[in-house]
């Protein structure tokens, strides 16, 4: 059975990218909510509703394991959707939170996220479960999205505005950076940069897959077979732009894409 991943849009597909890498074996199903995307400037009730006709799409696939690639809606609806399924659901916010605290020496965390992932307070509320004695210090990077959805990813505008950014957190002596939206590790390189060497990023992309690895060895869910694996993507807009851009989020090429209709 595969695994179910979705997100808002075509962000998620660096946390598919990332699950590719870790379990070169197992069977993707994506979906992208492209004809309602961005979330980010939707109500908890509207985002809540969203997600679950998504969950109920991917359970009809028969996944066996979903992953919240999104982190605004992980932000929102990740505890609804655990209430409502019986298969393991992993997100992007718990996973990079449960890194950000085993990363950090000094307990000065920074965040960089959309404002929406900001302004819920997930990562801080997940990294003070966990160690109440951190120092959370989150900046929202509006203008990031768009820059990478443009394909500036080594570009002087980007730079500038990762630096305006990044400025206030990096003022708080953090040693540890949490990537918390879909888009940034595509800015990796650039972020490592501006961050500095004193200061570890953490991909939520990479920590999500990490533990799904664990949650698929811990539940013996991991598929025995070594074979080529399967990857299907749905979204619900005309797929022109996301084939495009989708190839670079993915690293590779994007073959059984499919426009499909959900229910309101
Ligand atoms: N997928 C969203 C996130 O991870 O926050 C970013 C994309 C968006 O805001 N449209």
């Amino acid at each position: 059975r595969p695994i179910g991943v979705f997100d808002s849009g075509i962000g998620g597909l660096t946390v598919t990218r990332a699950l590719m890498e870790r379990l070169p074996f197992e069977d993707i199903v994506y979906f992208g909510d492209t004809a309602r995307v961005p979330y980010g400037v939707k109500s908890v009730s509207t985002i809540e509703q969203f997600t679950h006709q998504i969950v109920d799409f991917l359970l009809q696939h028969e996944v066996k394991l979903l992953v919240i690639a999104c982190n605004t809606m992980a932000a929102v609806a990740a505890d609804s959707v655990r209430r409502r399924v019986s298969v393991p659901v992993l997100d992007v916010i718990d996973a990079g939170a449960r890194n950000a605290v085993a990363t950090t020496r000094s307990g000065h965390i920074g965040v960089i996220a959309t404002p929406t992932t900001v302004n819920s307070n997930a990562y801080a509320r997940g990294v003070h479960a966990l160690n109440p004695e951190a120092r959370v210090y989150s900046q929202a990077c509006p203008l990031l999205v768009p820059l990478v959805e443009e394909g500036w990813l080594d570009h002087q505008v980007t730079r500038l505005t990762a630096q305006e950014y990044l400025r206030p957190v990096l003022a708080e002596n953090i040693d540890t950076l949490v990537l918390g939206c879909t888009h940034y590790p595509l800015l990796k390189p650039l972020l490592a940069q501006e961050a500095g060497p004193t200061v570890r990023l953490v991909d939520s992309a990479v920590s999500v897959a990490e533990q799904v690895a664990g949650t698929l060895i811990e539940l013996d869910l991991a598929n025995p077979q070594r074979g080529e694996p399967n990857y299907r993507y749905y979204v619900t807009d005309i797929p022109l732009r996301f084939q495009t851009m989708g190839e670079r989020f993915l690293g590779r090429s994007l073959k059984h894409l499919e426009m499909v209709h959900l229910g309101n």
